[in-house]
Order: structure tokens, then sequence, then C-alpha cells
């Protein structure tokens, strides 16, 4: 898969996707991951992104000149263009497996008060916020749906960890059951009996009720969207 970034703070992608699961993916040829600075596709002195909103009103809005010039460069008919915004689509596992599908993304990654509507006209394919609260740019958005998509790719996660990409798909809607490490006893506190018992069926079924429980108590809503997709 290729995936392309672009966004007016390339600064803010190194680190979070330099380490774990995506720079070994990186380095095992299963995403080829380029971030570009929006500034490289301006022309005048400045760097010019930015420009009043016609009609008045506060804040900037991103001009559409330096966007469509990265993307002649950058994209081809094949590419899936996602604008990161919050009036997006919700981002959920769902859209990332539909995400990871694609052979070539391509993030614009929004700042400010938007961009020119025309870029959404002529170049998106896809909207998608992380959520309702305000950022100051797309850049965390970004990078937090290409990790939810690149560790999906066949072959990122190795195979202890494959097993437990079954959280957040029908049948499997919710939270994990309690975890516990060494030492049985720390600071008076013990860990479940059963699961020092070693009989392995009946651990099972106190894991899968755990999980149940503590899932119909904090996120309901998951059990119930579970329950329409079954
Ligand atoms: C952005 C204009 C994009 O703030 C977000 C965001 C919140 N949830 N999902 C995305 O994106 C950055 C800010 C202002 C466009």
């Amino acid at each position: 898969m290729k995936i392309d970034v672009l966004t007016l703070f390339p600064a803010m992608f190194s680190g979070p996707l330099d380490v774990s699961i995506v720079q070994r993916a990186r380095e095992a040829g299963l995403v080829d991951l380029r971030v570009t600075d929006l500034r490289d596709f301006t022309h005048d002195r400045h760097k010019t992104v930015d420009d009043r909103p016609f009609g008045g009103g506060p804040g900037m809005v991103l001009k559409p000149e330096p966007i469509f010039e990265a993307l002649e460069k950058l994209a081809d008919e094949k590419t899936h263009v996602v604008l990161m915004a919050p009036a997006g689509r919700v981002f959920d596992q769902a859209l990332a497996r539909e995400l990871a599908a694609k052979e070539h993304l391509l993030f614009i990654s929004g700042s400010y008060e938007g961009v020119d509507e025309r870029v959404r006209e002529a170049l998106v394919d896809d909207e998608i916020s992380i959520g309702d609260y305000v950022l100051t740019n797309g850049g965390l958005p970004t990078m937090v749906v290409i990790v939810a998509v690149v560790r999906l790719l066949p072959g990122a996660l190795g195979d202890e960890q494959s097993a437990h990409d079954e959280s957040f798909s029908p049948g499997k809607p919710g939270l994990e059951y309690p975890h516990y490490t060494r030492p049985a006893e720390f600071r008076g506190m013990k860990v479940p009996e059963i699961l020092l018992s070693g009989h392995h069926a009946e651990i099972e079924k106190w894991r899968a009720e755990q999980a149940r429980k503590r899932t119909a108590e904090r996120r309901p809503d998951l059990l119930r969207r579970d329950e329409e997709n079954l």
C-alpha cells in the first residue's frame, strides 16, 4: 500500500510513524509512506497557503492552487483522497478495514477554518473525522487513521497479536476481559483464583463473561451496534 500525507506541519509526522508496528511495516515494505509539505507547492516568496474567506468572517481558508498542484503530482485516478475534518464520517474499525483495502491513500490534513470548497468538490473522495472535538489541524487525526490502517495490512502484526484483531468485529463488539500478570498477589491484591487454576475451558468462560459485563456496563452502545450488524 502507498500512503501520502499532504500537510502544513510535516514535522508532526516524525515520531509516531517511526516506531512500533508502523515502522516495522515500513521496513518490511508493506507500506510506502510519504509526507509532503503543502508549502512546496506554492510559488510566491511567502509560500502562501491560505487566504481570507470570501464573504467575510473569522479565520483563514486553505487556497485551492497548492492542493490541486500537489495532487496533480502525487495522485492519480486510483488514489483514494481523504480529507481529515470534523464534518467527516466518524472513524471506526469498520472504516479502518475499508481503507486498508485501498491501493493508494492520500490524506489532506486540513487546518485553519478549512479548505476551499472546490478542493472538496473536485478532489476529495472521502471525509473523515476522528470524533467530536476541535483540534488545531488534521495532523493527529491523520496519524490516528494511518496507524489503525497500517496494523491491518497483511503481515503487519506478529501471529500472537493478529489473534487479537477480532475486537470490534461483528460478534466480538467490545471491550477486553481483565488482564493479570505476576505476581499472583501484589500489595494485598490477589489475581482471581480461576486464572491460576489451569482449567482452560473455565478460564475462557470467565473471560467471555467479564468482557460482556464490562462492555454492557461501560459501552452498551457497542452491544446495540453489534446486534444491528449481525
Ligand atoms: C481540522 C479544520 C480540519 O479538528 C479536526 C478533527 C476533529 N475530529 N476529527 C478531525 O481536524 C483538523 C481543523 C480545522 C479542518
